[in-house]
């Protein structure tokens, strides 16, 4: 019955309060965006002004008398609700419809479910829904184990979501468990990183914006680069080279999204705060989208969140070869470009170069001829800018620009 046609026909639905026309908007034709990504189709949107929600069913009695008829009307299995959905909502409701009743957070959920690809993705994403349904499961509905099959149900790889209580309990502590031991792994090696004297830089910014599309251009990663939400959900670090030949490493990491689950952002903590211990941040924005403000919004809101604020970041607004308009929103320092033009690849290494400079110290050496070695390791580690070679005193003046606390320029 799910799968009717090949795909799931869904109806979202959604408040809009006054004066919240365009956030609601967005918001609506974004949960449209998250459904696709998750395999259905929008047959229908259906929407109610109101202020405050009807603390039974959401929407009124009279709408929910809509949504049933559209519903048969339409052959729609699923309506997805926009805000967050108590399980007495879900009850309610659906003792008037016959179909699932599921929630935005839901349907995020389920995307992060089919893309999760590392052991460390599928435990998180697993701890993610785990944590999504236990409350849910209180008290005398068990609305969870009557969802069926489809969005909303699928874990990640075979897994099917787990119902019982008591199981949900025990694989949740196991799984925090697991996921601390590899969260010490990465700690260990990103210590090593720390200690080295490389420039790490790290990508963040919304779903789709382009990160992974430009870290293989600014690498010769192959990052899995796609036009769905949240295509990346591994972190992933590279080398890349600048054009004075300076070379520093590159982190990619998760998108974000508005209203990113809570219990999304407590399970992919470990992945969110890869970026937290880089030396800059590219905050990579998409700005070609209609709502680039409030994209930008909710990165620096959880950039906040997850104390990545004080971050030295350079904002790279990202496919330019579709915007149609100037951009209308602007952080700074920044610079526009398209991750499809090689040109603008080279434009954007030499502004992160020019914002580097900012947090790195000058450096002024002697280096002895026989020093061959440690010229190579500036050249290769810090931004080397001048090199004199002083046949009087058989050595190397070099100056440039080091990594704060750099070994490399310590004499
Ligand atoms: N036209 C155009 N498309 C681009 C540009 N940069 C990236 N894209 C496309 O945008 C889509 C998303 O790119 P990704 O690199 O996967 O985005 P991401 O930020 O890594 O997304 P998540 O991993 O989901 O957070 C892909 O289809 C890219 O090919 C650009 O400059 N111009
Ligand atoms: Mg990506």
């Amino acid at each position: 019955m799910e799968q009717d046609q090949g795909y799931e026909k869904v109806i979202i639905v959604g408040i809009e309060k006054q004066n919240e026309e365009d956030a609601f908007r967005y918001s609506f034709d974004e949960l449209e965006q998250l459904v696709e990504n998750a395999g259905g189709k929008v047959v229908a949107r259906l929407s109610q002004k109101r202020e405050r929600i009807d603390h039974k069913t959401v929407i009124g009695k009279g709408k929910v008398t809509e949504l049933k008829n559209l519903a048969e009307e339409l052959g729609a299995q699923t309506i997805v609700f926009n805000q967050e959905l108590s399980p007495s909502h879900v009850r309610n409701i659906q003792e008037l419809i016959d179909a699932k009743v599921i929630d935005r957070i839901q349907v995020i959920l389920d995307i992060f479910a089919l893309r999760a690809q590392s052991k460390e993705g599928t435990l998180q994403v697993q701890l993610a829904q785990l944590s999504y349904i236990l409350p849910r499961l209180a008290g005398q509905g068990e609305n969870m184990s009557r969802l069926g099959a489809g969005i909303g149900t699928r874990g990640p790889g075979e897994t099917k979501l787990e119902t019982d209580r008591r199981h949900i309990q025990r694989q949740m502590t196991e799984i925090r468990k697991e996921l601390k031991k590899i969260a010490a792994h990465r700690e260990r090696s990103r210590e090593q990183r720390k200690n080295s004297n490389v420039f790490q830089i790290g990508l963040i910014g919304y779903t789709n914006a382009g990160k992974s599309t430009l870290l293989n251009k600014l690498t010769d990663a192959e990052t899995y680069e796609k036009d769905q939400l949240f295509a990346t959900l591994d972190p992933l670090t590279r080398k890349s080279e600048l054009p004075s030949g300076m070379q520093v490493t590159l982190t990619d990491t998760v998108g974000f999204i508005q209203d990113l689950p809570t219990q999304l952002i407590e399970a992919f903590k470990s992945t969110l705060e890869e970026s937290k211990h880089v030396d800059m941040l590219l905050h990579v924005v998409d700005a070609s989208n209609e709502n680039i403000k409030a994209h930008e919004e909710t990165v620096i809101e959880l950039m906040e969140e997850l104390g990545m604020n004080l971050i030295p970041t350079l904002t790279v607004y990202n496919k330019k070869d579709l915007m149609d308009e100037p951009i209308r929103s602007a952080l700074y320092p920044n610079c526009t470009i398209s991750a499809r033009k090689d040109a603008d690849i080279q434009i954007l290494r030499e502004a992160i170069e020019k914002e580097m400079k900012k947090q790195m110290v000058p450096y002024q050496l002697s280096i002895p001829v026989e020093r061959g070695d440690w010229l190579v390791e500036l050249r290769q580690f810090t931004l080397l800018e001048r090199q004199l070679f002083d046949e009087e005193n058989q050595v190397y003046a070099v100056e440039g620009y080091a990594k704060k606390g750099s070994t490399l320029v310590q004499e």
